[in-house]
């Protein structure tokens, strides 16, 4: 059946492989690109956006918005060298706004960039080996692994396969050099020809999403992408990997039939077939995934309408071999890698806590001094946090007192409600907020670390994981976390519950519409009778999910 293609799809197939009218009105003298611009700006890792502080103010003075760009640097795996860390800190100065966003992905943002500043950002990136082509777009994004870097054969090569992936996945294409780069060939892209031999011209119908997690270590949420890759080891021998398909969590309240999926297991193959066998899975979603309507163009609606067997086996034919089956999978944490470690070679690493992503301020500062004096790798999370990485034993002293000296907490001084907390950016420049999240966050969450603490349900071992966002996106992954709270009206949340702290089971709206100021009278009913009838060792997601919401409302009741 031929499908009516969305407006999208025709500025692709009509903007020459992502160039547009990009490079003309680079050079006009607005602060703005126009509405087709805007959309191929995104494949160049760039998001046109406003103040929405300031947006209404302005137009009551007749004033139109004030533009300015995010970028989002695509860092596979998180993994930074110290230069390059040190060099994404030096430009947040000079051509952003000061902080650095480290994102649910793995990847950083610039917030308030001008027009002006875009081609020196993305020169100065691409001098240090860095990117934002694909960092958005319709294309294969960041691709996320677990960071955590443990002196280990099997890690070193499933890092190796996520910066594979993400060399062999990025566009072809020379529009980012043309543009940007004055058409230096750059050292980060391989260099194609006009075409995009695996994405084509329409490139894809979607975002598209991958995540390489550790065995039993669910860090990277691998239920909640396009393709979930989950490596088999034998010892510390890598001998495959186990491709869990067709997760998304993306959904509108306003729109019938969007919702939040989690993966399926797909298959078990050996390390050698994974570029060919995403490649293969990649090229379905491409042909098959709906491009009349975005809101139903993610390979989970696919996935969803087809079945995963009947998926596996249009996989299968692009292959022209068959697939084995999945060998089951098991979980044992989800762990947020925060605090020090040795990491099996006579060094340290220390993962701290960045409260919902933002470096910003004296913290910003004292990053900076402990990368330059005593950090040779950074890695981001993707819970928005840092490591340092491969610290020398005998530094670990003077780099706690340097990180005193600049009010940065060690994480085992912080409350783990809070450490494992996340929010989306949200206002004020998302342009798809609806109410607060990294703002509103903060003050929350210390209410709910008050209120654990009156029923002494503070510790780790119990406190539960909370991710907010402005709007039902689920920038913040709210949907696989314990407690998500999604915005729905102007300080208004919907509350999910039931998720599980693994990332293995989706939470579900339980209230609606919860006012931000009746929160925490609304969770203290629940957290009382968790807290009377809990069972031993039992999670406060596996408690909501075994009582049920109807015993749940009836504790709001009474
Ligand atoms: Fe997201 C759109 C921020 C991870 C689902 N997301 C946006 C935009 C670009 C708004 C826009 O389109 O104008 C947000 C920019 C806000 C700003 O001012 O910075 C935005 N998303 C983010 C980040 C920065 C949130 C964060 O707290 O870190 C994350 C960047 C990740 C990265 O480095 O690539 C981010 N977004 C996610 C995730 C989580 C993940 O991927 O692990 C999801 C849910 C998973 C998924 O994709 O299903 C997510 N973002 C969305 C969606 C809904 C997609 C859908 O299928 O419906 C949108 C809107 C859209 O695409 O139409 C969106
Ligand atoms: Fe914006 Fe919504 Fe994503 Fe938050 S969840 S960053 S409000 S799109």
């Amino acid at each position: 059946m031929t499908q009516v293609l969305s407006k999208v799809e025709h500025v692709k197939l009509e903007s020459q492989y992502l160039r547009g009218t990009l490079k003309t009105e680079l050079e006009n003298s607005q602060d703005h690109f126009i509405d087709t611009s805007e959309l191929l700006l995104k494949f160049h890792g760039i998001y046109q956006q406003s103040d929405r502080d300031i947006r209404k103010a302005r137009k009551a003075q007749g004033l139109g918005a004030l533009h300015s760009f995010m970028i989002r640097v695509a860092i596979a795996g998180g993994v930074l060298s110290r230069q390059q860390y040190l060099e994404l800190d030096q430009l947040s100065d000079k051509l952003a706004n000061s902080t650095l966003r480290i994102t649910t992905r793995q990847a950083i943002q610039y917030h308030g960039v001008l027009k002006g500043g875009l081609k020196p950002l993305l020169k100065t990136l691409e001098a240090h080996r860095m990117t934002s082509l694909s960092a958005c777009g319709d294309v294969v994004r960041n691709i996320v692994a677990c960071p955590a870097p443990f002196a280990s054969m099997a890690r070193d090569e499933i890092m190796k396969h996520a910066f594979s992936l993400s060399d062999n996945l990025k566009p072809r294409a020379r529009a980012y050099f043309e543009v940007w780069l004055d058409g230096e060939k750059a050292a980060t892209l391989e260099e194609g020809g006009i075409e995009e031999p695996l994405y084509g011209a329409s490139y894809l119908p979607r975002k598209f999403k991958i995540a390489f997690a550790f065995p039993n270590d669910n860090c990277v949420d691998a239920y909640t992408q396009d393709i979930g890759i989950v490596p088999v080891m034998t010892g510390d021998r890598l001998t495959g990997f186990t491709l869990i398909v067709g997760g998304g969590l993306g959904q509108s309240h306003t729109v019938k039939d969007t919702h939040p999926r989690l993966g399926d297991p797909m298959t078990t193959i050996a390390p050698e077939q994974l570029l060919e066998t995403v490649k293969a899975i990649v090229t379905v979603q491409r042909d098959h995934g709906r491009r009349d309507d975005r809101k139903y163009s993610r390979m989970k609606y696919l996935v969803e309408a087809m079945g995963i067997a009947a998926f596996k086996q249009k996989v299968e034919e692009v292959l022209g071999s068959s697939l084995p089956e999945p060998l089951p999978l098991e979980w044992l944490s989800g762990d947020d890698h925060l605090g020090w470690f040795e990491q099996g070679d006579g060094k340290l690493f220390l993962g701290l806590f960045i409260e919902n992503g933002r470096i910003k301020d004296e913290a910003r500062v004292g990053l900076r001094k402990a990368v330059e004096q005593f950090v040779p790798e950074v890695r981001l999370t993707p819970q928005q946090n840092i490591l340092l990485c491969h610290i020398e034993p005998k530094d670990k002293v003077a780099l706690e007192n340097l990180l005193a000296a600049h009010g940065i907490a060690l994480p085992d001084t912080i409350a783990p409600v809070v450490r494992h907390a996340m929010a989306c950016p949200a206002f004020p420049t998302c342009g798809l907020a609806i109410t607060e999240a990294e703002r509103a966050l903060p003050e929350l969450i210390r209410e709910v670390q008050a209120l654990l603490e009156q029923h002494n349900l503070e510790a780790d071992t119990v406190a539960p994981h909370i991710r907010m966002t402005g709007c039902p996106n689920g920038c913040a992954r709210p949907y696989s976390a314990e407690v998500g709270l999604v915005g729905r009206g102007v300080n208004s949340y919907a509350i999910y519950l039931g998720g599980s702290h693994l990332g293995t089971r989706l939470a579900e709206v339980f209230l609606d519409n919860v006012k931000r100021e009746e929160m925490i009278a609304t969770l203290e009913p629940l957290v009382r009778n968790f807290k009377a009838t809990r069972f031993e060792h039992e999670r406060f997601g596996d408690y909501c999910h075994r009582v049920g919401f109807e015993h749940l409302k009836s504790l709001l009741a009474a």
